[in-house]
């Protein structure tokens, strides 16, 4: 067979453009050289316009306008016979089932980072980036259960590159090759207030990542479910890129997913207590009966600030964006079949576009766009039931979005130090804090002194002075 000519695989493209009633696309392409032709229509061919069309057609449906909403059944955090959860945990680590994956693809607009978010210098005091830290973890499990750990990470398009880069200029961490797996996610075309795909400029729609929802088709496409099948691996590990405190595979929470009577073994996620009503997490709800996230901009503000008897919050089970999901439930999820699809959520944007009359490419004011997005909580929505089991906020969750204020470098730094003290204090060792309790200094534990607090019963801990920076 030979190859097909440009021409030839141009006047392809036209014919979907045509059939698609998308020839706008196609504006400016005279101006284009061979190669840019060529990125044309392989970006072309990797539009699924049929998809595109039927969410155009379909607005989101805020399934839960007229279903009944309660909070969420929540395991406490410290359960009934967990030694033994925990046993039962750690022995499936160490038959090498359990494997870590970060999704990594988002932009990270908000923290105004020049480069993928995983790079961003992350440890209070080393700075060591947010992958480093991660790697860390997953050596000090290796040699902890005798294992090789996979680990799979989500890029986009748009990092995948730099992310690779960055992987290889540090020598992949010092973790096995073939245990490491990169893969981009999928993209969506932004959409504009006609209904129609978008151009950002001639030969170049513009498009963004699908949502961390995206990450459970990019395993299935990418292989990564085939390598976890074929190196034993039976679930996942899943956890967001943007937090350093994360226990990327934690014993007791694998134990809980695998044997407890609330888990049907496919999805099961952690949450900590809401700090305000106000906080920027999604919130687990029971919806008919099933356990699902509901988005914090999406939970009416009545039900965000509903109290009990008590005055806590009656919908107070935040998300932090750890799950547990078993291959088989991943891979039925992403067989294909419409019906167990996730949806798309709608955000409004601004996205630079082509205008065609002034031959230039424009950036809006004001949202032009509608961008689409799946997220990875709803796939609760598809399990037998999901299991939400409670952690501490200072055990497992200081991220870094913003650059300044609440979720900022500085704000996880405190967190870290924070949680590194109670490890100190826990095995009897006196930490200085000032008259409001705040430690006075840094302490950094390195993944490979403890991954919590109890691995540190035999470690010659150091005496800290105020102000001091330690690191152990
Ligand atoms: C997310 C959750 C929120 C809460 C919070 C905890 C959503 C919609 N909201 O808020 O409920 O759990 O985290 O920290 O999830 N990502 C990709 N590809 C994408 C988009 C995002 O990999 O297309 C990754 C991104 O790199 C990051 C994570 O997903 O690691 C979170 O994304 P976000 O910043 O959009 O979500 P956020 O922080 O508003």
């Amino acid at each position: 067979m030979t190859a097909q000519s440009i021409s030839e695989r141009l006047d392809a493209a036209m014919m979907v453009l045509k059939t698609h009633d998308a020839m706008h696309l196609a504006d400016g392409l005279d101006r284009l050289d061979e190669d840019a032709l060529d990125a044309f229509v392989q970006q072309i061919a990797g539009i699924d316009f049929e998809e595109f069309a039927r969410l155009r057609e379909t607005p989101e449906t805020g399934e839960t306008a007229n279903a009944k909403i309660e909070p969420a059944l929540v395991v406490p955090r410290r359960p009934e016979n967990e030694d033994a959860y925990r046993r039962a945990g750690a022995e499936a680590i160490s038959r090498g089932e359990i494997a870590a994956f970060t999704v990594a693809g988002g932009q990270g607009t908000r923290l105004g980072w020049n480069g993928p978010k995983g790079t961003f210098p992350a440890a209070c005091i080393t700075g060591k980036p947010l992958f480093r830290m991660f790697a860390e973890q997953l050596n000090a499990i290796d040699a902890k259960y005798g294992i090789t750990t996979s680990w799979y990470v989500m890029t986009s398009p748009l990092n995948d590159r730099d992310t690779r880069a960055f992987f290889e200029d540090n020598n992949w961490f010092g973790r096995p090759l073939d245990s490491i797996l990169l893969f981009p996610q999928g993209v969506m075309p932004a959409m504009d207030d006609d209904g129609r795909i978008m151009l950002a400029e001639p030969g170049r729609i513009a498009v963004s990542p699908d949502g961390h929802g995206g990450s459970l088709r990019a395993l299935d496409r990418s292989g990564a479910l085939e390598h976890a099948r074929s190196r034993g691996v039976r679930h996942l590990s899943y956890f967001q890129v943007d937090n350093p405190s994360v226990r990327t595979i934690d014993p007791l929470f694998v134990g809980l997913h695998l044997e407890h009577p609330e888990s049907s073994v496919e999805m099961s996620s952690k949450m900590i207590p809401k700090a305000n009503a106000a906080e920027k997490v999604g919130v687990f709800c029971r919806i008919d009966g099933r356990t699902q996230v509901i988005e914090y901009s999406d939970l009416p503000t009545g039900l965000a600030e509903e109290t009990d008897d008590r005055g806590r919050l009656r919908f107070i089970a935040g998300s932090i964006a750890i799950h547990l999901l078993s291959v088989d439930f991943i891979q039925r999820l992403t067989r294909g079949d419409a019906d167990s699809g996730l949806p798309f959520h709608r955000a409004r944007k601004k996205v630079p576009y082509w205008d065609s009359d002034r031959g230039e490419t424009r950036q809006p004011d004001a949202p032009n766009a509608t961008k689409f997005e799946m997220f990875v909580f709803d796939a609760l929505h598809f399990a037998d039931r999901g299991l939400v089991y409670e952690t501490d906020r200072v055990e497992e969750f200081a991220p870094i979005k913003n650059a300044t204020g609440v979720d900022s470098a500085e704000s996880s730094a405190m967190l870290q130090t924070e949680r590194a003290a109670r490890w100190f204090e826990a095995n009897d060792v006196a930490v200085p804090r000032n008259a409001e309790g705040e430690v006075e200094g840094r302490i950094e534990i390195s993944p490979a002194t403890g991954l919590e607090s109890c691995d540190l019963a035999d470690v010659d801990l150091p005496k800290m002075e105020p102000g001091q920076d330690l690191v152990v």
